[in-house]
């Protein structure tokens, strides 16, 4: 198996309990198609193990993501756009329905895609200097990997219109009263551990039937709303203004965006 951009440790302290660390620092663990490949890869190899019962997902040198690959977004064609989401969207749902129990463990940038990603996970735990966001708009696009309905369902109508729209940060704090992670801890990653190695402890037939129950469920709920999220993202590419805002994040410079 190819990992170039995972690493993968058993837990010193619990042979059913794996980390994993997504490992691109040089562009703040921006996930592109090979990372979330490589994550489904692993994701299936650790099922099929049936060791591991609970996977911590962290990211490499004090972020967690700063969201999809802006540049790798940038050159794909229509194709490769309807792939991407097609590999994000089946991705979160085998982790929403993986008998594996997944922990985010958040240190820095969780944002984008890299939120989504950590939304998919079943439980939070956030440094509390870690910074949350979903930037798409700013960028002519919209958190097409679950993100606006996830945020919908934990957080409400009205933090998710406000936040979305305005594509602006916020902190731990906020997003531990707003429900959108478990609990805020100094050390994420030790706290994750900690959970982790409790969960193990129990029944895997009562933690699976637990998880299926309340993610499944979710999934049940949620599985035509996704679809639209997903046609609506890839229009942006169609028919919005998509290519001007990944195109100016790539320069450096504001997007000109049609004002009207
Ligand atoms: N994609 C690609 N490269 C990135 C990304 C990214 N998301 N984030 C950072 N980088 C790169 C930067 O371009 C930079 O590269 P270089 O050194 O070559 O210039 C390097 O990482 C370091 O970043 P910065 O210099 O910008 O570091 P700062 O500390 O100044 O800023 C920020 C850090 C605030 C995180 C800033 O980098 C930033 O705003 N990043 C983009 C955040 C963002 O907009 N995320 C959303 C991306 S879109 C998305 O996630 C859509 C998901 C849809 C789901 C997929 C389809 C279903």
């Amino acid at each position: 198996m190819n990992l170039d951009f995972l690493e993968l440790v058993v837990c010193d302290t619990s042979p059913q309990i794996r980390i994993v660390t997504l490992n691109r620092p040089e562009a703040k663990n921006a996930l592109n198609r090979q990372v979330i490949q490589q994550l489904m890869q692993l994701i299936k190899t650790l099922e099929d193990e049936s060791s591991t019962r609970v996977v911590i997902l962290q990211g490499k040198q004090g972020n967690f993501a700063a969201g999809a690959d802006i540049k790798e977004m940038l050159h794909a064609d229509l194709v490769e756009i309807d792939l991407l989401t097609e590999q994000v969207h089946e991705l979160h749902k085998r982790m929403n329905t993986s008998p594996i129990i997944f922990i985010a463990a958040i240190e820095g940038y969780c944002l984008g895609g890299g939120f989504e990603l950590a939304l998919a996970c079943d439980i939070r735990i956030a440094s509390p200097q870690a910074v949350f966001g979903l930037p798409e708009v700013k960028l002519g696009i919209l958190p097409g990997g679950w993100g606006t309905q996830k945020i919908l369902t934990l957080a409400g109508i009205s933090f998710a219109m406000k936040n979305i729209l305005t594509g602006e940060f916020f902190d731990s704090e906020k997003a531990l009263s707003f429900g959108l992670v478990s609990e805020v801890d100094v050390d994420p990653l030790q706290e994750s551990m900690q959970i982790a190695e409790r969960i193990a402890s129990n029944s895997p037939y009562a933690n699976s039937a637990i998880k299926e129950l309340l993610t499944g469920v979710e999934y049940a709920i949620l599985k035509e709303r996704l679809e639209l999220e997903r046609t609506a993202f890839k229009q942006l590419f169609v028919e919005g203004e998509a290519r001007e805002g990944l195109l100016a994040f790539a320069e450096k410079r504001k997007p000109n965006f049609i004002r009207t």
